[in-house]
């Protein structure tokens, strides 16, 4: 019997605090996921759906992007993974009684959480303009809508196309091949709001916009630093790599303003060290840092590498790198008091981190998203690359840059050409392959999509996944954007804000997920993604799908373009629809490295792609060698009496999904607006534990924005910050307060001030 979904809002926010925990995973953490799947699907399903979690003959876990180890495993997923395949594998069903029960502007008022858990979509639903109900519409009708709003626009470019990072390859690139067809870059994606700043960095000095490790690699290192990343939560995978790692002798140094629980100490609960003891102890130096700390940290790190005898591999910079002296200079020049003022850090602990860096030979550096949402982003994890190449550590087993991705095909999506500022030479092969002119003009990313939508340039926007309205900062603003489109489309697994938020007209276009099963008139059907070490791998679902209504999102592409591109366009966009072998040939003539494609793919395990820095040290910079940067030393800048936030995820959610309110390692329960305040600072500040205050945003535009009650916790944090969960504090965070270069937005870091609960509605 289908699982219900509960009928009432069950968010009732009444955070309950107890003390945080000093160590990750364990038997409880396998519990947990187990009754959460238990909500969701009947037992026998949920064993059939686990069993193929990451598995070469199952599917790619829905969760991260957290490499798999190369030898299969009995069990190859984590707590959250297995909430996440859960999330999606649901026996719970969202029909169209629902909707016709539910109008919009009632769904408008419930929480993004009640709604996800109403179930999966079961058929295409169109709200029409001036209607409050979204009500059944056929497939061809809906593909029918939007190529009719597409055509009455006066240029392709009115029209953006998102992509939330958890589509295939397959998709990724029909898509973007539309895209492209109609004649926009207008191709904005998650990564904006992620790793933009990494790629951007990236691209700059070593010339590929990836991480340079696998897994082998960390296995090898002597020396991981962690920095601005919750692996515990995030990445859990990563706890058992860096496990091993350590069992290997590695040293293991953690950089962020939280004591994070999983960072701690880990409790493997495949191994029977982590089912009888205390686990595995995983930092051996935990640098307590201040938010926007880490330019000024590796500055420091790089002069007193520079300063001590042969700290430098002077071979390696001699013979790959370019603009040495010019680095050297700046960091010599770095000034101990700023280092001090900005990363909060006693002077001692960073000498401990040099001593430990001057004893290692093989040195990674993984990071997430407590390096990327900051206002010198770029800035940051280019000096990060300095760090790394100063000792030669890029290119070498057991050495390299380690960007830790999110969604579980973010990078493959960008490898497929989901880039509003596509290369050339990516756009030239692309054209060479099917013949056309391809739109040379770069097109909008997230923030400037928004912009666009609210000043009445975008009026077709388009969303494969993801939540954009909740993703997105500025709610408001978002909001009011996103109110004054033509039309808004999303194809989607589950029910979310972004369908009630709408254009004049919406469509919603469900679709299949991971777990699902993929059938064409040409037999079944497999897709591939990137994971966050470059290895290119099949994904095949086994489950069946939650209703005959839906379509792939490759078939939701192919068929959407045909009726917006005409009879008349040469792609043959239908054989694309029913064999995705014959996009995968397309691919392995347009993208460098998926030569044989449909061969390669086929290999258990899948394939590697090739990276020039990793594979053979070589840079296709514009220098054609390693660039060494100068970042002058910045941090931000914090008022008198006020703080600075950052938005974080707890335990419990999968970006805007929330699974639920059980925050387990920070002991935080029960509730969601909480705001995680220093004992220090909320004595200064007579913020009494267990005080409701409204978060009310400071940014240079004037503007209020306000995050209406919440509860403070005192909270091991640096000092100078506070911390509360996204998407609640989105509001908070200005459209315009982006990182130099990326563009992404400073989510990590907004200056806030503390004020009485004023009992304004929560949003
Ligand atoms: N279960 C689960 N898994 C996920 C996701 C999820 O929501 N749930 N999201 C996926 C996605 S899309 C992504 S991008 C990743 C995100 O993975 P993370 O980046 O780990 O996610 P955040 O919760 O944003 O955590 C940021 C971490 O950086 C720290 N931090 C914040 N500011 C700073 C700073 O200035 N300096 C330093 N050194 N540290 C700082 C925070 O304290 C926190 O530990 O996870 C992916 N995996
Ligand atoms: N304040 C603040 N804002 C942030 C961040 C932060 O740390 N702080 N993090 C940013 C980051 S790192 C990211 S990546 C973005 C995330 O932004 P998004 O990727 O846009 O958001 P998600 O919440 O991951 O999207 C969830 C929705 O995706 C749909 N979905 C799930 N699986 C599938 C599928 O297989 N196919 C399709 N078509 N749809 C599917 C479901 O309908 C679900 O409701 O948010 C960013 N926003
Ligand atoms: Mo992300």
């Amino acid at each position: 019997m289908a699982k219900q979904a509960p009928q009432s809002d069950p968010v009732q926010d009444a955070p309950q605090i107890s003390a945080p925990k000093h160590a990750a995973a364990g038997v409880p953490a396998v519990l947990h996921s187990l009754r959460m799947a238990g909500e969701q699907m009947s037992a026998r399903r949920t064993l059939a759906v686990l069993s193929k979690v990451n598995q070469p003959d199952g599917f790619d876990c829905p969760g991260c992007a957290w490499p798999e180890p190369g030898r299969t495993h009995t069990a190859e997923f984590c707590e959250n993974g297995a909430k996440a395949v859960a999330e999606e594998a649901t026996e719970r069903r969202i029909t169209a009684e629902f909707f016709a029960a539910h109008p919009v502007s009632e769904l408008a008022g419930r929480s993004g959480y009640w709604l996800g858990q109403q179930g999966r979509l079961t058929g295409p639903m169109l709200l029409d303009e001036g209607s409050d109900r979204y009500v059944p519409v056929s497939w061809e009708r809906a593909f029918d809508i939007v190529a009719e709003e597409l055509r009455a626009l006066d240029t392709p470019d009115g029209a953006a196309f998102y992509t939330s990072g958890r589509t295939s390859n397959e998709a990724a690139f029909a898509y973007q091949l539309f895209a492209r067809r109609l004649g926009t870059n207008n191709l904005p994606d998650c990564s904006n709001m992620c790793h933009e700043s990494s790629g951007s960095a990236l691209t700059e000095t070593l010339g590929v916009g990836k991480g340079s490790v696998s897994l082998k690699d960390l296995y090898q290192a002597d020396l991981i630093i962690v920095a601005g990343q919750n692996p515990g939560t995030n990445h859990p995978r990563m706890l058992s790599a860096l496990e091993r790692a350590k069992r290997a002798g590695a040293t293991v140094v953690s950089v962020n303003p939280l004591p994070e629980a999983g960072l701690e100490r880990f409790k493997n609960p495949q191994n029977a060290r982590g089912l009888a003891a205390n686990g595995t102890k995983l930092t051996d130096l935990f640098l307590q840092i201040r938010l926007g700390g880490d330019l000024a940290l590796f500055r420091a790190l790089n002069q007193l590498v520079l300063a001590a005898e042969g700290g430098t591999d002077e071979a390696f910079i001699a013979e790959h790198c370019h603009g040495f002296e010019e680095f050297a200079a700046e960091a010599k020049s770095t000034d101990r008091a700023e280092v001090l003022a900005a990363t909060g850090l006693p002077w001692e602990q960073i000498e401990e981190l040099a001593r430990l860096v001057l004893a290692s030979k093989k040195i990674i550096v993984c990071w997430a998203m407590g390096l990327t949402q900051h206002r010198h982003a770029v800035a940051t994890i280019r000096e990060v690359v300095n760090f790394l190449l100063l000792r030669g550590n890029v290119g070498r087993p057991g050495a390299g840059v380690c960007p830790v991705r999110g969604h579980s095909n973010v990078q493959g999506d960008r490898t497929m050409g989901i880039f509003e500022r596509p290369s050339a030479a990516f756009l030239d092969a692309l054209g060479r392959e099917f013949d056309f002119e391809p739109p040379r003009e770069h097109g909008l990313d997230s923030v400037d999509t928004i912009r666009a939508m609210r000043d009445g340039r975008v009026k077709v926007f388009f969303a494969m996944g993801g939540n954009f309205v909740a993703a997105t900062p500025d709610t408001e603003v978002t909001e009011a954007a996103m109110r004054r489109c033509r039309l808004t489309v999303h194809v989607s697994t589950k029910l979310n804000r972004s369908h009630v938020v709408t254009g004049a007209r919406a469509l919603i276009l469900p679709t299949l997920g991971r777990t699902d099963r993929d059938w064409t008139e040409a037999g079944a059907q497999f897709v591939s993604v990137e994971d966050s070490m470059g290895m290119v791998h099949s994904s095949r679902g086994g489950l069946r799908p939650p209703s005959d209504g839906l379509l792939s999102e490759v078939a939701i592409v192919c068929r959407l373009a045909r009726a917006a591109l005409g009879p008349g366009d040469p792609t043959p966009w239908e054989e694309f629809a029913v064999s995705y072998d014959a996009v995968r040939d397309r691919i392995s003539r347009v993208v460098p490295g998926f030569e044989d494609f449909n061969e390669k793919v086929r290999r258990p395990g899948g394939f590697a792609l090739p990276h020039g820095p990793r594979d053979s040290r070589t840079f296709p910079t514009a220098t054609g060698r390693a660039n060494f940067t100068v970042n002058p030393l910045t941090a931000p800048e914090v008022p008198e009496g006020r703080l600075l936030l950052q938005t974080l995820r707890s335990h419990d959610q999968y970006n805007t999904t929330i699974y639920g309110l059980d925050d387990r390692y920070r002991g935080i329960t029960g509730g969601r607006r909480v705001v995680l305040v220093n004992p220090a600072d909320a004595e200064q500040l007579g913020l009494a534990d267990g005080l409701y205050v409204d978060l009310v945003g400071e940014w240079k535009d004037g503007v209020e924005r306000r995050a209406p009650h919440f509860r403070v916790v005192h909270y091991p944090v640096a000092r100078g910050g506070a911390a509360a969960y996204y998407p609640e504090t989105n509001v908070l965070v200005p459209l315009d307060s982006t990182a130099e270069i990326s563009n992404t937005p400073t989510s990590k870091a907004v200056v806030i001030r503390f004020e009485p609960d004023t009992g304004a509605p929560v949003g």
